[in-house]
């Protein structure tokens, strides 16, 4: 009897989301070795990974997807290459605002989806990390962040309308991302034909990317309740 008053009044440890992130960023590190080039991804699930690198004191070299992630990597001790003369990445480590269970997933809410897609296309094998709360059964939900040269911010706009229901420019337009583009955070697409509508995306004049990641990841580590789960493409 006294047991069953003690769970009620002590109920089961819930996880920290953080814990999470980190058990997941810890997982894909220990798919890095030594001598291999690594692309370091943008986010707080990101930053564990690059805290788990420079803790495991691995002999490799990066390439990072944002200027913070590359300082944070630099203040850690971590050697960053420019990426503009690198062809290919041997494992890339990335966060992610959504992923479902075919490592269909959608990024950008940090704003360095344009920089975080380049790196992940030149990479033999691009891994999602995420905590439980990134999971869903079919992407979209998430705003679909498209970046955009601001000499076509009100052309673009236009374009995109006709794409979604909701085009919000982020921060009123203010935003600007290491590459000097806007952020036009997007919801409530008119399909979710998503290959057709990232094509359609892409071709509009202005248009610099966006987060829709579609075939770039080849696995996920997603961490909930302190438990690892691994999902493949
Ligand atoms: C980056 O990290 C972005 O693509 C994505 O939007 C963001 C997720 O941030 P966090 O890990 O802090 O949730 O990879």
């Amino acid at each position: 009897m006294l047991a069953r008053i003690a769970f009620w009044l002590v109920p089961p440890p819930m996880t920290d989301p953080d814990d999470d992130k980190r058990m997941a960023a810890g997982a894909a590190v220990r798919e890095v070795r030594d001598g291999m080039l690594v692309g370091l991804g943008t986010g707080s699930t990101a930053a564990h990974a690059i805290h788990a690198i420079a803790a495991a004191g691995l002999r490799i070299e990066t390439v990072a997807t944002s200027a913070a992630s590359a300082a944070l990597a630099r203040s850690l001790g971590i050697v960053v290459r420019d990426f503009a003369d690198v062809v290919r990445v041997d494992l890339t480590i990335d966060g992610a605002d959504e992923v479902d269970d075919t490592c269909r997933a959608i990024k950008g809410a940090g704003g360095a989806m344009v920089r975080e897609k380049i790196v992940a296309a030149a990479s033999d094998r691009m891994i999602v990390i995420a905590d439980g709360s990134k999971r869903v059964a079919v992407i979209g939900a998430a705003a679909i962040p498209v970046e955009v040269l601001p000499f076509g911010a009100a052309f673009v706009s236009q374009e995109l309308t006709a794409l979604f229901a909701s085009v919000v420019p982020r921060d009123g337009g203010h935003y600007r991302t290491d590459n000097g583009g806007m952020v036009f955070d997007c919801r409530q697409a008119v399909t979710r034909e998503w290959p057709a509508l990232a094509a359609t995306i892409a071709s509009i004049p202005g248009v610099l990317g966006h987060g829709l990641f579609l075939t770039e990841i080849d696995a996920a580590y997603i961490a909930a309740g302190g438990t690892v789960t691994r999902l493949e493409r």
